[in-house]
């Protein structure tokens, strides 16, 4: 493997966390930022070997031991004023103890795995200076194997991070969000059993009959092994205690689905989120090798005509949408639950039923905390603006983000649609390439549907996507429209004509908006200034209201969030658009879209 280069997935696929202990390794790490590209292609500087200068009898350009100590999860740009606009390769260190109980499980058949919970973009990863892998999966997990050959009492862990934008990445060159760098998630160690559960996951609830939240449901759990070939023995018993559900299959390939029919539950509804816990146990020859626990919600989605279904009733998505950026004058990724959970509740003071979370895969503690929250939930990869669709490249990493953001949700009770492109361009190869990875996404979550965010020009006083000719259009199931008035277009004077087209498809707006800095009042027919920022969301709304056949909206941002793109003075590097400012200062508008959210609509 040249360090150069990490296209490639992990071999071993998606690696489900479950209840499973793990090891973390987490905390201080050495980093250096090498801006040249110049370390890992020779002896001098090849950092993976954590040569010592002073031992040996050439001169070695690096020492690991001296690297600046960085904290893991958390991207490098916000934690020290030099590294905040590196957008380079960064080298991540650190040694690992193994006890010689952890080394002899290993020994004598337990498996281990390195799983890192979020790089971006790409990883190129050593163990004791060789080769462990690679893999550009930008924002989900990736997860590596450790053969007991490998380990020793005193080990190095070498990650190296390509942060570099690149054409034929996602997201590509531009994109208007700061697309913070490094081991932005856990970093673990863990353990299984030499065959083992990698990944269960209930998904596609019918409802058969219902009397309130009360049902009765069909639905499938999907199951996959890992281990070596031979499942002769083998059998997995799904229990679901409250349910008094309980079943055992035999294990004839990896592979296999429990098809539960009839069953009596309470149903899992925004706002009112009853969770069960099922429990999956592996035995072999008899005997019980692995158990995982989960967490699992009946919910049905349809689309039906214009017409969004959620439990069999007409769903207005009350959204709210933001990025993966903790509160703070800084910014910077979430370092911890605390982070995520602030921004949640921030976002559920609204008074939402629904999550944005764009422009990627968020971690995979936001979907845990919606599904017991009742917020229901749209996962996106970054799909955005330019992407050369021709690229090989480019096509498998969609694909691949595609299917490792749906295995990470389609198991939570929370999803609502899986987002493929937000306000991509036509250009050749787009259709095929999302089509593609549409069809692998349906082969995993079948009944969930698809969406993209689209935008629309505003024309002879509409929106109406449907009539832009997006070559991905037909291949969706719900649509999301992106529109600016008052702010891009059309000028606030000409909104109170507007309307949106909604076409034969369920639609919601997925954005709108305005800047309003934090602290900066000004007439309303001037933009940049709360009053305007005010004035805009009024009309909106109004306009939301005139149009009975949409199926919700989703203000463009929760929170203010750091832009390279946003550069006059009232922007210096951050997107205005916030309902709260970075440090979570509300804005009226946060109390307009809570009234607006209170209001009852007809039939929904
Ligand atoms: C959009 C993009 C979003 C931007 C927003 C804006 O349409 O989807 O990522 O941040 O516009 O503020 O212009």
């Amino acid at each position: 493997m040249s360090a150069a280069q990490n296209l490639g997935t992990d071999s071993v696929g998606y690696l489900q966390l479950n209840n499973r202990k793990s090891r973390s390794l987490n905390g201080k790490w050495g980093f250096f930022a090498d801006n040249m590209l110049a370390f890992g292609l020779k002896r001098s500087r090849n950092v993976f070997e954590g040569l010592k200068p002073e031992e040996e009898d050439r001169a070695i350009e690096y020492d690991i031991d001296a690297f600046d100590p960085i904290s893991v999860p958390g991207d490098w740009n916000t934690q020290k004023k030099e590294y905040l606009l590196f957008e380079g390769v960064g080298w991540y260190a650190r040694r690992v103890r193994l006890s010689d109980a952890e080394i002899k499980a290993i020994e004598s058949g337990r498996r281990l795995f390195l799983r890192l919970d979020g790089v971006n973009y790409a990883a190129d990863v050593w163990w004791n200076g060789q080769p462990l892998g690679s893999a550009e999966l930008p924002f989900l997990p990736l997860s590596f194997e450790l053969s007991a050959e490998r380990l020793q009492s005193d080990n190095l862990l070498v990650v190296r991070v390509d942060a570099r934008r690149m054409e034929h990445r996602i997201p590509a060159e531009r994109y208007d969000w700061f697309n913070y760098g490094g081991l932005i998630r856990s970093v673990r160690l863990i353990s299984t059993p030499p065959v083992f559960v990698s990944q269960a996951a209930y998904h596609s609830t019918r409802i058969r009959s219902r009397q309130g939240s009360q049902a009765e449901v069909d639905g499938t759990y999907s199951c996959s092994l890992n281990g070596n070939a031979d499942w002769s023995g083998c059998e997995i018993e799904l229990e679901i205690p409250s349910l008094q559900y309980r079943a055992r299959k035999p294990v004839r390939k990896g592979e296999l689905n429990f098809n539960l029919k009839n069953l009596p539950v309470e149903l899992w509804e925004p706002g009112a989120p009853k969770l069960y816990e099922s429990r999956l146990c592996l035995y072999r020859d008899g005997q019980p090798v692995d158990r995982i626990r989960q967490e699992i919600g009946f919910k049905q989605v349809e689309c039906e005509g214009t017409r969004l279904l959620v439990n069999q009733k007409p769903a207005y998505l009350k959204g709210v949408a933001l990025h993966e950026e903790r509160l703070g004058a800084e910014g910077g990724k979430p370092r911890n639950l605390r982070d995520v959970r602030k921004l949640l509740d921030l976002a559920q003071e609204t008074g939402c039923n629904f999550m944005r979370l764009a422009h990627y895969p968020y971690d995979e503690s936001w979907l845990a905390e919606c599904d017991r929250r009742g917020l229901l939930v749209w996962d996106e990869i970054p799909v955005y603006w330019e992407i050369t669709y021709k690229d090989p490249r480019t096509e498998s990493i969609i694909r691949q983000s595609a299917v490792r953001m749906v295995e990470l949700s389609r198991g939570h009770a929370c999803v609502l649609c899986h987002a493929l492109a937000n306000e991509t361009w036509e250009r050749p190869g787009r259709k095929r390439v999302m089509g593609a990875a549409l069809r692998a996404v349906k082969r995993l979550d079948p009944d969930i549907p698809v969406t993209a965010a689209f935008n629309a020009p505003y024309k002879d006083g509409k929106y109406d996507v449907e009539s832009v000719g997006h070559s991905i259009y037909e291949q969706m199931d719900v649509i999301g429209l992106n529109e600016y008035g008052g702010w891009y277009s059309p000028p606030l004077k000409e909104l109170a004509k507007a309307n949106i087209v909604v076409g034969q498809k369920p639609l919601f707006v997925t954005e709108f908006g305005a800047a309003g800095p934090v602290g900066v009042s000004g007439p309303k027919d001037k933009l940049w200034n709360l009053d305007s920022q005010k004035a805009i969301y009024k009309e909106q709304i109004a306009m939301f209201e005139r149009c009975e056949a949409l199926s919700g909206w989703t203000p463009w941002v929760l929170k203010d969030f750091r832009s390279t793109l946003r550069a006059n003075g009232f922007q210096r590097g951050w997107n205005r658009k916030g309902l709260v400012g970075p440090k979570g200062e509300k804005k009226p508008v946060f109390d307009l879209v809570k009234r607006a959210f209170r209001k009852k609509r007809k039939g929904r």
